[in-house]
Order: C-alpha cells, then sequence, then structure tokens
C-alpha cells in the first residue's frame, strides 16, 4: 500500500499543489470522526481540490490506483457518512464559489465547499435567503446538505434541499462531469440525473457546484414558544397551525422537557416560559401583516391547551427564543455518548410513537435518558439516548423496529452513512434495494466512492 501512497501523494499534488494535500499523521487526525464522535476510521491522505476539473482529475487518478474516495464538507452529518475507512478524503472546502445571484430567476450557483451561513450572507445582502436553513449553519455546506437532502426547521414551509435545488455540477465515480446548472424550471430532456444524487451522500457522484432557489421572506416574522402538557397537545396544535395558517406557518419545532433542561443547563438561560411547560413547541410565523394572524395563532394554541406563551417579533428576540430549540443537539452531545435516531413518523402516530419510544429504550438500558425533539409538523422526531452504558446496537434495533411498526421511515434527514445500513431493509423491499444497487453500479462501477455507505458492499 505504501507504494500507491507515494505514487499517489506525488499524482495529487501535481493536481492539486502539495499545501492542498495532508499526508500528515496528526494533521489528518480532524478528518477521522465526526461531530458525534461515535465513528473513527483512518484517512490515507486528504486532498482540497478547487475546480470541477481538479475533481474529476482527482477522482481518475484515485479510481485508477483502485483507492476508495469519501467526500468531506463540514463533517457535521450525524451517521458517519463522511468519516474514512482506509479511504482518501476529498475536501469541498476550496470549492468556494459564490457567483453573482441570478436575481431575474431568484437562483445563485455555489461551490459544494460553501457553508450555510456563508450563502445566507452572500443572498441576503439583497434581500434573499435560502428555503433550508438548520442550526449547523457555520460549518455544514451546501454540497453535503445536498447529497443529505438535508431538512432542518423550515421544510415544512418551503420542503428539504431537494425542493431548494435547481441544478447542480458533478463528478461521477469515473471522471465524468455532468453539468446542469441553467436552473430552468421546466425542463425534461431525458434522465434528471441532477436530482438522482441529491441524498445519495457521496456516493452516486461528488457534488461540486449547486444550483440554489432563493425566497423572499414575508416582510414580518414573528416567534412563539408554547408550552404544554402533553406531546399529543403540542401535535394537534401544531398541525392544527399548518392547516390554519398554510404558508405562513415557517415552522413548528418541538422539545421535550429534558431537551429543555440541557439547554437551559448549558446555556445557562432562565426557563422559557412562566409556567414550567414538558412540552414545547417553538413556532415561526411570517407574513405582510402578522398582526392579522394572531387572533388564529392564539385560538389554535388555547383550544390545543397551551399552558403558557411567549413571543417576540425583533430578531435578538426571536433567536433567544429559538435557542431554546438550536442548542438542543450541542447540549446532548456535551453530555457525552448520544446515540441519535432521526426518523420520520406519520403525523397521527407521534404521541404513541413517542410513548413507546421511553418503554422501549427503558427495556433496553433502564439507565438511558432519552430526549425527543425535533421538526414536530414535518413528523420528524430526532431521538437521543444518554446513557453511561450505551449500548448503540441494542438502541437502534428496538427504535429501528418501532420506526417500522409504526409505518415510518428509519431516516428522515440525517441519511443512512454508515449508521444505519442494517436497518434498510425495514423500509425498503429487496426489488427497491435491488434497483438501488443497479444505479449505484451504473455511476460508480468501480464501487470507490463512498464505499461502505448507504447500501453494505455484497
Ligand atoms: C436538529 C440535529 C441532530 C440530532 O437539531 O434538527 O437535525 O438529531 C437535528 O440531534
Ligand atoms: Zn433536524
Amino acid at each position: 500500500v505504501n507504494t500507491i501512497i507515494v505514487e499517489l501523494t506525488k499524482e495529487l499534488a501535481a493536481i492539486v499543489g502539495r499545501p492542498n494535500l495532508i499526508v500528515d499523521r496528526e494533521a489528518l487526525m480532524p478528518f477521522e470522526t465526526d461531530y458525534t464522535r461515535r465513528w473513527h476510521g483512518e484517512a490515507l491522505l486528504a486532498v482540497a481540490p478547487s475546480s470541477t476539473d481538479d475533481v474529476a482529475r482527482v477522482l481518475s487518478v484515485c479510481q485508477a490506483a483502485g483507492v476508495g474516495v469519501v467526500v468531506q464538507g463540514g463533517n457535521t452529518g450525524l451517521v458517519g457518512g463522511a468519516v474514512p475507512a482506509d479511504e482518501v478524503v476529498l475536501l469541498t472546502r476550496r470549492l468556494d464559489v459564490l457567483e453573482p445571484i441570478d436575481s431575474l430567476a431568484s437562483q445563485v450557483t455555489v461551490g459544494a465547499g460553501v457553508t450555510l451561513e456563508a450563502a445566507q450572507r452572500h443572498v441576503r445582502a439583497d434581500g434573499l435567503d435560502l428555503p433550508v436553513d438548520l442550526a449547523a449553519r457555520s460549518a455544514a455546506t451546501i454540497g453535503g446538505m445536498t447529497a443529505t437532502n438535508a431538512g432542518g426547521a423550515l421544510a415544512v414551509r418551503y420542503g428539504t434541499m431537494a425542493a431548494a435545488v435547481a441544478g447542480m455540477e458533478v463528478v461521477l465515480g469515473d471522471g465524468k462531469i455532468v453539468s446542469r446548472l441553467s436552473g430552468l424550471l421546466k425542463d425534461t430532456a431525458g434522465y434528471d440525473l441532477a436530482r438522482l444524487l441529491v441524498g445519495s451522500e457521496g456516493t452516486l457522484g461528488v457534488i461540486t457546484r449547486v444550483r440554489l432557489r432563493l425566497i423572499r421572506h414575508p416582510t414580518q416574522r414573528l416567534v412563539a414558544v408554547a408550552g404544554f402538557g402533553s406531546l399529543v397537545d403540542a401535535a394537534r396544535a401544531a398541525l392544527t397551525l399548518r392547516d390554519r395558517l398554510g404558508p405562513s406557518l415557517e415552522a413548528a419545532d418541538y422539545v421535550d422537557a429534558a431537551g429543555v433542561r440541557l439547554v437551559r443547563d448549558r446555556r445557562r438561560l432562565p426557563p422559557p416560559l412562566a409556567v414550567e411547560s414538558g412540552h414545547l413547541l417553538v413556532i415561526q410565523v411570517a407574513g405582510e401583516d402578522v398582526e392579522s394572524l394572531l387572533p388564529v395563532v392564539s385560538e389554535t394554541l388555547d383550544a390545543a391547551g397551551v399552558t403558557a406563551v411567549s413571543v417576540a417579533d425583533d430578531t435578538s428576540g426571536r433567536e433567544r427564543l429559538w435557542t431554546y430549540r438550536e442548542a438542543v443537539n450541542e447540549s446532548i452531545g456535551a453530555q457525552g455518548l448520544v446515540h441519535k435516531f432521526d426518523a420520520s413518523i406519520p403525523l397521527g402516530a407521534i404521541p404513541e410513537f413517542a410513548a413507546e419510544t421511553h418503554e422501549a429504550v427503558a427495556l433496553v438500558d433502564p439507565a438511558a435518558t432519552v430526549v425527543i425533539y425535533g421538526h414536530l409538523a414535518d413528523g420528524n422526531l430526532h431521538v437521543n439516548v444518554l446513557s453511561p452504558d450505551l449500548d448503540h446496537y441494542r438502541v437502534e434495533q428496538a427504535l429501528g423496529q418501532l420506526v417500522a411498526q409504526h409505518n415510518g421511515s428509519i431516516s428522515a434527514e440525517h441519511g443512512i452513512g454508515i449508521a444505519k445500513r442494517d436497518l434498510l431493509t425495514l423500509v425498503r423491499s429487496d426489488d427497491d434495494i435491488a434497483a438501488m444497487r443497479a444505479v449505484k453500479a451504473a455511476l460508480d462501477p468501480e464501487g470507490l466512492l463512498g464505499r461502505h455507505r448507504v447500501l453494505r458492499e455484497e
């Protein structure tokens, strides 16, 4: 292997320049584990190409050397998708172009390595915004969010990244470049190859540029934090608000009591509401005249049995209220080892699923703490299990079975990565998985892109 690495290092240095190659063991370490510190692996080396053409050359050289390639953007993924296993790590951080906004089409093309925050800054200067937002915005990249079809809090209003992507440029496993960046609303000239790569998690191609649809937020936004005595009540409020407010509802996220407690401890925050509530709903309402929407909001919350509400319509007030939701992931992570299970559950089954989740985890690990939070109006719950002696496998099996029993999905927005490959058969038929394998074989015949991810190698 050493001779291959020495040869590869020379060839890659010739493409990207030696300073954009990392071979030193120490320097490689930050790229060899993930945000949750659950996944670890060895990088043969890391390479940071600066253009689509360079990515194509890098992939061709790696393919010729028979070496696997894993793509890494901000490394904020939660299923081990970007952690190498004796592979070359292809860093997207130098794919950082911010093209001028196409204001006629209300679209913009950016490099895959551009962080969500940088893309937001770029378009907000023109009063526009991205239709997807999530807490990891300072590190999560547009390429990684596209590759995982990221969701986030605004999905209930604007959809996931799949709805935000108007086109993309990708390099396939063998170095071929496919570019579809025109952003035309209607373009049925052949299969929609770009659409196929959204959610492919770096296993079908390397996304190098993404064309995004932009939105113009309504002029007024209001955030309300509402407390409820049960998840049934909180879910009823979220779904009724979605039906009665329609496009005026931009978000309806949920945090349970355990989640609020962890955030308050970590961020040293006062209680969000005058009345201690076990179930928190964080709602974002937007419109040209938000005042006119308040009667519907308060009527709906009352009918659902709200115990207390706190509202804010100025930027700092809104951000303060969102903190009770946005800081949950970080506050859980600070507790140590956690098992994260991101699932979609049919809306009607959410309260039952949550109750059964507590029972199922208690059976597997009585010492565990369960935190449930997420994008309630989407039916997307993030089940997080903290325990001093965490048994990932047993927790995962219990939760996977529960999700399947409720006809949910074992992955709502985080993807499969390494973590959930063996859960696929719970929710996908053999023929379905065989079709996925056929696509993988067609686009990455050597099977070197994102090996071991999504589909176990046969
Ligand atoms: C969120 C982050 C990860 C998790 O905060 O919406 O997607 O499952 C999650 O805790
Ligand atoms: Zn989420």
